[in-house]
């Protein structure tokens, strides 16, 4: 009889105990995912407002060389851009600074870019420089090249998605 009494009273805390945990977690989950919501209800509206205000971005290019590099041996030109990699975000003003470091009578160089929607072709001659402006509206990679100096003097424009 008492063992009954036992059994019966441990049965009751246990369930009782089985009710509270379960009560608890039903109570807990929704207000998670509640502030869960909250988190992302107010992160939009946030990233809406940060958008990217693109910046202009400097750079300056100048003609280089290979050092030690046979030109008739090699069968191409030694030239090459001081820079093989222009990266900006788009909505940028990217703005070059280009100059032809060659001796006077030596070669021209161009800056040119051919790939769509971007259109530049700038020729700078020996001790010459000139500025190249233009917009950075279109994400993705786009080859500029010298026209005098192919398929050596080339390099890459990669305008990433704003951050
Ligand atoms: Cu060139």
């Amino acid at each position: 009889m008492a063992s009954n009494t036992v059994t019966v009273i441990i049965l009751g805390i246990s369930i009782t105990a089985i009710a509270i945990a379960v009560a608890l977690f039903a109570v807990t989950i929704p207000l998670l995912a509640t502030s869960h919501t909250n988190n992302q209800n107010t992160l939009q509206p946030n990233n809406t407002a940060q958008q990217y205000v693109g910046k202009k971005k400097e750079f300056y290019l100048f003609d280089s060389e290979i050092p030690g590099f046979n030109e008739t041996e090699m069968g191409m030109p030694h030239d090459i851009y001081s820079m093989p990699v222009i990266a900006v975000f788009k909505g940028d003003k990217v703005v070059i600074h280009f100059f032809n470091i060659e001796e006077p009578g030596g070669d021209n160089h161009s800056f040119t870019i051919y790939d769509k929607p971007y259109n530049v072709d700038v020729i700078v001659h020996p001790r010459e420089n000139k500025t190249i402006t233009f917009d950075a509206n279109t994400t993705g990679t786009f080859a500029y090249i010298c026209t005098f100096h192919q398929p050596t003097m080339r390099g890459q424009l990669i305008v990433q998605p704003p951050p």
